[in-house]
């Protein structure tokens, strides 16, 4: 069939074939899928109605009964079809990185970053949102927000949520979304020489990760280490240098430069980290406050002392609404002359994500730092989000108010939902303020580290393990040399993340090491590299295929057993991303009719009809009917 598909192409007829056009062409590798679409979706729809959809994270709230509609503009029709407005992106695929880094500094207006399809639902819900209904509004938001310095849409979380959990291909939702917006220039988040995992990977492991991103669609990497270790981010800035993309180099932000007790992360410590990666060769430095602690006055100041030291530098801003000073400090980093600030629509705004961009919008708007965003168009895109959003209502994390410890425990937004959602789950009515509490004894144990991921992750695993076996700091410190201590917590102490600024906190890292000989030096700079045409032969061999590409490498390279799991999936279900949301977190009722395209032009039409009896195997038959024709799949019933 491949074969056949490659012969009958019309690139090959043409003789129009590239090098790469292989893997270049989707079209090629639809054969395994095409075949028994529908019946692999219906046994999803099936095993979704007898067992439930099995992601983990979902609360008992259902996903809203509604199919979200996309705003209409005008004039309605015509310009959806007509190209969108010249942007950002525009400018950097004609100039280049370095040149659109002067553009933006000379830019007078404050730029933004919409974080919506990216951090804002990796804060609020837990990175759940499916390519199909950002694939929805990509069209619409590519005209109404053509003035955005960027959309963040890629890497933190998302790739190996997509993968592991919403079973879609994260490189497929790039190369969807980039069809769709041409003019926006699209941001990752790149976490250093961890990529988009959570560990370092061989440096050319990373190399290949940053080359197929940017000829894939991303245009902006920010590149960040969890400890602000130089080593790492070099990995990462050399790498993304290396394939042609804007270098944004972050420094992640903690403590609280305008209170003069906090002296370890001082404002000078920051203008000196920034003094060593602009000597990297950085097109844009990046402040990131991934917990929300830069209030409006440290803002001024961190900004300030930023810009009187590099004035030529871009500086953009990334923050988190957690403890509700969010719009407050991207206005004072508007008035410290930064070039950039995230915000997310209001409807995916506030709390744990970023703060909202209509109130930004809205107070800037006539002043010279006009973001030359409308409020009308804000609003015509949250109407699509608002009811997005009740979609995802299973996902949501149950915080109903700011958090006014936040200065305390000082926990990134992404993970302070997370653990808030576990213990609500749990039960656990005082546990979560207990997990607070330890989190910060935790940090202070560890030696007040940069918490952000995957450092944030050892802070919490040591603030449970603290809480599960009523420990505390003092008994921590003195039992050390015999607890079993959580594995990332161990790592962390032998250096495998890199070296933490202030260095490790003794004697509790010789006394939790027992005699294993810590690594100084950068952690993956030891690493052998990973032969990518190997394993490539060796998945096209386990998986029985050849619609094995590139890009399934990398994902097989950064997450070996999710990718297996993930192929193993959709060899019994299907594409399940071209299914509504709601029917892909909750079941069919019986005799509710469900209409989807499975490709453009070819809708299937599914009734569920009846489920039928437990059989001596432990399965059901769930009877169905396809486009008027019957069906039945047969499910292993999991109760
Ligand atoms: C991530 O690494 O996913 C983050 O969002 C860190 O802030
Ligand atoms: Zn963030």
């Amino acid at each position: 069939p491949f074969l056949s598909n490659v012969l009958r192409h019309p690139d090959f007829e043409s003789a129009n074939v590239w090098t790469s056009w292989v893997d270049d062409t989707r079209a090629l590798f639809d054969f395994p899928l095409r075949k028994n679409r529908g019946q692999r979706l219906l046994h999803y729809l099936g095993d979704v109605v007898v067992n439930g959809p099995g992601i983990p994270g979902m609360g008992a709230q259902p996903p809203a009964r509604i199919e979200p509609v996309v705003p209409a503009l005008s004039p309605e029709g015509s310009a959806l079809k007509s190209p969108p407005p010249q942007g950002w992106r525009d400018i950097l695929v004609h100039l280049g990185p370095a040149a659109f880094a002067k553009a933006v500094r000379k830019h007078r207006g404050l730029l933004v970053t919409d974080t919506t399809w990216r951090d804002a639902h990796q804060s609020l819900l837990a990175t759940r949102v499916r390519t199909r209904d950002l694939l929805a509004i990509a069209p619409t938001t590519a005209r109404l927000m053509a003035p955005l310095f960027s959309l963040e849409c890629w890497g933190g979380a998302t790739f190996d949520v997509s993968l592991r959990f919403l079973h879609e291909c994260p490189w497929d939702r790039l190369e969807r979304l980039r069809d769709a917006v041409p003019n926006i220039p699209f941001q990752m988040l790149f976490r250093g020489a961890n990529a988009v995992g959570y560990t370092s990977y061989p440096d050319n492991v990373v190399f290949a990760f940053a080359k197929m991103a940017k000829d894939k669609g991303v245009d902006v990497f920010r590149i960040f280490d969890s400890l602000n270790y130089v080593e790492n981010m070099k990995l990462g800035i050399d790498a993304v240098g290396n394939a042609g993309g804007v270098v944004e180099a972050a420094i992640c932000y903690t403590g609280d430069v305008s209170d003069p007790t906090r002296k370890k992360y001082s404002l000078q410590y920051y203008v000196d980290l920034a003094g060593e990666l602009v000597k990297l060769g950085i097109h844009v430095l990046a402040i990131k406050d991934m917990a929300g602690l830069l209030k409006p006055r440290a803002a001024s100041m961190l900004v300030g002392a930023l810009r009187r030291a590099y004035p030529d530098l871009p500086i953009h801003v990334h923050t988190h609404d957690t403890a509700g000073t969010g719009v407050a400090s991207m206005l004072a980093c508007a008035e410290a002359d930064a070039d950039v600030v995230d915000l997310a629509l209001p409807a995916m705004a506030g709390l744990t994500s970023q703060p909202t961009m209509s109130a930004v919008v809205a107070a800037l708007a006539g002043t010279t730092r006009d973001t030359s965003l409308t409020t009308d168009s804000i609003r015509k895109l949250n109407g699509y989000w608002e009811q997005t959003r009740a979609l995802y209502a299973p996902f949501e994390s149950g915080q109903t108010g700011y958090a006014p410890d936040l200065y305390e425990h000082e926990m990134p937004g992404g993970q302070y939902t997370n653990l808030l959602f576990q213990a609500q789950q749990n039960g656990l009515g005082d546990r979560w303020a207990s997990i607070k509490r330890a989190y910060r004894e935790a940090n202070q144990l560890l030696g007040d580290i940069i918490k952000v991921t995957p450092s944030s992750k050892v802070v919490g695993d040591l603030a449970q393990f603290m809480v599960q076996n009523d420990l505390d700091a003092k008994m921590v410190e003195e039992q050390a040399d015999t607890l079993s201590f959580p594995t990332s917590v161990v790592e962390f102490l032998e250096g495998r993340l890199g070296q933490p600024h202030g260095g490790f906190p003794e004697p509790l890292r010789t006394k939790v090491l027992r005699g294993r000989k810590p690594i100084d030096e950068r952690p993956g700079a030891t690493l052998p590299p990973l032969d990518l045409d190997a394993l490539k032969k060796s998945l096209v061999e386990e998986h029985g295929d050849v619609a094995i590409r590139d890009h399934d490498v990398m994902s097989a390279a950064m997450y070996p057993q999710v990718f297996r799991e993930y192929r193993r999936f959709r060899t019994k279900n299907g594409d399940v991303s071209v299914l509504p949301t709601r029917h892909f977190l909750a079941p069919l009722q019986k005799g509710e009719e469900l209409l989807f395209d499975i490709e453009r032009g070819k809708t299937l039409v599914v009734v569920l009809r009846a489920v039928g009896e437990l059989d001596d195997e432990g399965n059901r038959r769930v009877f169905f009917e396809l486009n008027g024709q019957p069906r039945a799949v047969s499910v292993v019933d999991r109760s």
